[in-house]
């Protein structure tokens, strides 16, 4: 402040004298109030030596010039509001990929209308426009926030972390404002191409600490109160006969090993989390604290260890956010690591667990391509949560290097790779079924954890899905059923797996996460011919394998079945799909369908004194042939589908929020960075 005795002491200045008075020497000196009141009292004295038109001129003048103001003003918001818009939906950037259309925010697609280009699988029923009443639209949210729901069993189950909870759904909260615009619409947080990084520092919390909310509970429905029974009675079964063991044999009251680790009972815990069986639960933990121990001279799958075991603890850790699981994760991780020592670094397939060693099959050097490109979910979560990069950078670099290989058909791969020479082999055979369909799957899926943004990944999906159309999409007859056949060495086999049955699931996952509508239309053609598997069959169950007519015959159904395929083993991957189809559309054929399978279980599979069966005969309903073998993935997979499908609660697993390996085990999608 430059004070008056400050100014008297300057040497005077004739061009420039500045003078700051503080409010007090202004206010005493009667200085700046008393010269507005003056300046005030003489502007008046001015205006009344005006004459009377002068004045009524200066009025008009006056009030045109406010009239004008207010026009202008209103007239320039508009432009100004839409160059706003604008801006914000050119921030959206779209990967260049051919056949690509990323909607964004990711919402369900645009209903279509019956006569729409269908391509190459024409005549599909047209495309009713959704009925979501309990669906909430909205852009797919990559926050890593456990579904209301998963946070309500969590709190039944610990009431312990109700502080923490708080103070993270707080954290989130803020973190999500920070991405609404000021239209109400969300911004996607980050559209770089760059992958995310491998270098990861902080381990990462389990999702189901980190919120809690008061929306009241959905109460469990009749069909899921079914689940349930048939999921107790499966684990009455297991547990009478075969506590602690891989997997139970219900007809001899005994059971299998396969690697001698408690298979079934890994696989099923996070399913007796989502169904809220506690006390099983509990029993089951009991069991993993005490007697799970992977210091066993066994050789395991790495794959099959992978998907069960490693991504049941994971999934299991974070909706229980019990430290238990993600240590013996961690160790099992560990110990799986030796596969990956091979000369091109594609993976063995057996891993001895105990020793540190691993090698091949007997008979090859190959490894299966969907084994060693669906291992990489369960790796990527356990290298961010542990915060050792070591075993993302395993998996990633398979995927890495099976993305520039050669020997693929319009994106369809061969089944095995060589472990010494990294190279396809057998050539020429291409399938989305055994050997190969998981592969297919984990590329949408590791795209969508990673926070869409690993080009690559999704390159390679949708190139994949083109050559689908391109190479093995056709239709039979009677019933124009579109299916997915098989390509041997240029020939067209309409042999189709129960296990691409996966694939309509995972179409509606990618429409549903911004892809192509088109893709959402192949979902609905394709769910409806593996729900006609199982309606076109005596005991109403699929078989392993079916073959399409592709020439109408008198008295043929659209599914023929040989002799060598006509089992059933309870596996997931239809309704897997319906729920995929129930929870994106809200169609309630998708749970009717559903509910028709769990009774056909019920019916030929259900053993009276504990325990489902895989059969031998779905076309024999007087004998379906009882294998004597319940399967893990009964509960690991298709009774939580089932429960799932059953549901009307978007929460319950919220697939926004989460992404399921290929073993129904749900890993939370990464908070984008
Ligand atoms: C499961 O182990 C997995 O779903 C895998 O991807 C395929 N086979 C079974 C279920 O059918």
């Amino acid at each position: 402040m430059y004070s008056a005795a400050a100014a008297a002491a300057s040497p005077p200045r004739r061009d420039f004298i500045s003078i700051t008075l503080s409010p007090e020497e202004a206010v005493g000196a009667g200085g700046y109030n008393n010269s507005k009141a003056w300046r005030r009292r003489s502007c008046w004295r001015k205006w009344k030596q005006l004459s009377r038109l002068q004045r009524s001129v200066i009025l008009f003048l006056f009030a045109f010039l406010a009239v004008c103001g207010v026009i202008s003003y209103t007239s320039m918001g508009e432009p100004w509001k839409s160059v706003t818009n604008k801006s914000l939906d050119d921030q959206r950037t779209e990967p260049e990929i051919p056949g690509l259309k990323l909607a964004n925010p990711a919402v369900l697609p645009a209903p279509q209308k019956a006569d729409a280009n269908l391509g190459n699988y024409p005549e599909l029923s047209p495309q009713k426009p959704p009925k979501l009443p309990h669906v909430r639209r909205g852009p797919s949210n990559l926050q890593i926030k456990p579904s209301r729901r998963d946070a309500r069993l969590k709190t039944r189950h610990d009431s312990s972390r109700v502080v923490e909870e708080v103070v993270q759904a707080d954290k989130e909260e803020k973190t999500e404002k920070s991405v609404i615009s000021w239209r109400g619409a969300v911004i996607e947080p980050d559209q770089s191409t760059e992958p995310p990084s491998i270098k990861i520092k902080e381990p990462e919390k389990p999702s189901s600490v980190e919120a809690e909310d008061q929306k009241e509970p959905v109460p469990i429905n009749e069909r899921q109160l079914a689940v349930i029974e048939a999921f107790r009675h499966a684990w009455k079964g297991y547990k009478d006969f075969a506590w602690g063991h891989d997997e139970l044999k219900p007809l001899s009251k005994s059971y299998s090993e396969w690697f001698g680790l408690g298979l079934t009972l890994i696989d099923a815990l996070d399913t007796m989390w989502i169904l809220g069986l506690k006390e099983e639960f509990e029993e089951a933990r009991k069991w993993v604290a005490n007697d799970l121990l992977f210091d066993k001279n066994v050789d395991v799958n790495l794959f099959e260890s992978t998907i069960r075991i490693l991504g049941g603890l994971l999934s299991t850790y974070h909706l229980s956010g019990d430290s238990l699981f993600l240590e013996k994760a961690k160790d099992i991780g560990n110990r799986l690591m030796p596969a990956f020592k091979t000369p091109s670094k594609i993976p063995y397939s057996d891993v001895n667990i105990g020793r540190g060693t691993a090698h091949p099959p007997r008979w090859t050097s190959d490894s299966t391509v969907a084994e060693v490109t669906s291992i990489q979910l369960e790796f990527r979560e356990l290298s961010r949560l542990t915060g050792d990069e070591k075993f993302q950078k395993a998996v990633d670099e398979v995927m890495k290097h099976v993305h520039t290989l050669s020997g693929k058909n319009d994106g369809l791969v061969p089944m095995f790779i060589n472990t010494n020479s990294g190279q396809f082999t057998h050539l020429g055979v291409y399938t989305l079924g055994a050997r190969a369909d998981s592969y297919y799957e984990y590329l949408l899926k590791q795209w969508i954890q990673g926070g869409k943004k690993e080009n690559e990944l999704l390159e390679d999906y949708m190139r994949a899905i083109e050559g689908v159309k391109k190479h093995l999409l056709q239709r039979s007859q009677p019933k124009k059923l579109t299916f997915v056949g098989e390509l041997a060495h240029g020939h067209f086999s309409a042999k189709m797996d129960h296990l691409v049955c996966f694939l309509p699931g995972t179409l509606a996952l990618g429409a549903h996460n911004g892809l192509t509508a088109d893709h959402m239309k192949l979902a609905e053609a394709l769910i409806e011919t593996c729900y006609q598997m199982y309606a076109q069959v005596e005991t109403g169950l699929s078989p392993e394998i079916v073959h399409f007519n592709l020439h109408a015959q008198k008295g043929h159904k659209d599914v023929e079945i040989k002799p060598a395929d006509r089992h059933n083993l309870l596996r997931p991957e239809t309704v897997e799909s319906l729920f995929y189809m129930y929870r994106f559309t809200g169609d309630k054929k998708y749970q009717d369908w559903g509910w028709e399978i769990l009774q056909n279980f019920n019916k030929y599979t259900r053993v009276p004194t504990g325990g489902y069966t895989s059969i031998n005969n779905v076309q024999n309903p007087s004998n379906p042939e009882p294998r004597d073998k319940m399967e893990s993935f009964f509960l690991g997979e298709t009774l939580k589908y089932m429960f799932l499908l059953f549901s009307d609660d978007i929460d319950l697993i919220n697939l926004d929020k989460y992404v399921f390996n290929t073993e129904a085990h749900p890993l939370p999608i990464w908070v984008p960075a």
